[in-house]
């Protein structure tokens, strides 16, 4: 089957998870897309009722909405469940998230999370954070050319992430720098000297956060622990 429909099938099994009353985190991205539509699903066949759902962008509050389900913003209560994508997972649920440009907004709702629990297809698994994806990093939109500078002086290649004639802008109007991080890094490292750099705001290592993912491969859908 192609990667859309591997993506639906992992997200099935995560929307699965969601039980009646239950406060849930939704995820960003094209996976995640497809748990927010299952949970409208099964609200409108009446299997499910009384969830309440906090939303990691702007575009998954609109088709959550959409879909029917009733959105809140995020409070400091904790959530039952979170489900969201991811761009690299490797064999410890670590992953690198942002491509999807949402990472603040779902790294803060997802750390309020009892259960946070990752949807992808096999594309996504990698052994080492950074072989496949980028390592976005959100930063201040003001000065962002000197942190850029500051993050080049801690060997950090990549680029400012610019689609267009204008640098991309996230949800909270920062910018984003697509990092590539160098072989051999260790995360935990990383994530600390980038979480301490000025103009830094946060980065795409989640690390130690999920602690389930549904995995579709062609051959079905492996659920994995950390
Ligand atoms: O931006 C994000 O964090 C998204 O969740 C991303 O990591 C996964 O997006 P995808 O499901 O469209 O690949």
């Amino acid at each position: 089957p192609d990667l859309e429909a591997l993506k639906r099938q992992a997200a099935v099994r995560a929307a699965a998870l969601v039980t009646d009353g239950m406060r849930v985190g939704l995820g960003t991205g094209s996976t995640a897309k497809y748990a927010i539509e299952e949970l409208g699903r099964r609200l409108a066949d009446g299997e499910l009722k009384g969830i309440v759902g906090v939303a990691t962008s702007e575009a998954s509050d609109a088709l959550a909405r959409q879909v029917g389900i009733q959105v809140e913003p995020l409070d400091p209560r904790p959530l039952d469940l979170a489900i969201d994508g991811a761009d690299e997972i490797d064999p410890g649920l670590n992953l690198i998230k942002g491509l999807g440009g949402a990472l603040l907004r779902e790294k803060l709702t997802e750390v309020q999370a009892r259960q946070l629990v990752i949807i992808a297809d096999h594309t996504k698994l990698v052994t080492q954070l950074g072989e496949k994806a980028p390592l976005p990093v959100e930063i201040a939109r003001f000065g962002f050319l000197s942190t850029i500078e500051r993050l080049r002086a801690l060997g950090l290649g990549g680029r400012l992430r610019q689609p267009g004639a204008q640098p991309y802008l996230t949800d909270n109007g920062n910018y984003i720098f697509d990092a590539a991080i160098p072989a051999g890094t260790q995360p935990a490292t990383l994530e600390r000297t980038l979480k301490g750099t000025l103009g830094v705001i946060d980065t795409g290592f989640f690390l130690g956060m999920a602690t389930r993912a549904f995995v579709a491969a062609p051959d079905g859908v492996q659920e994995l622990s950390p």
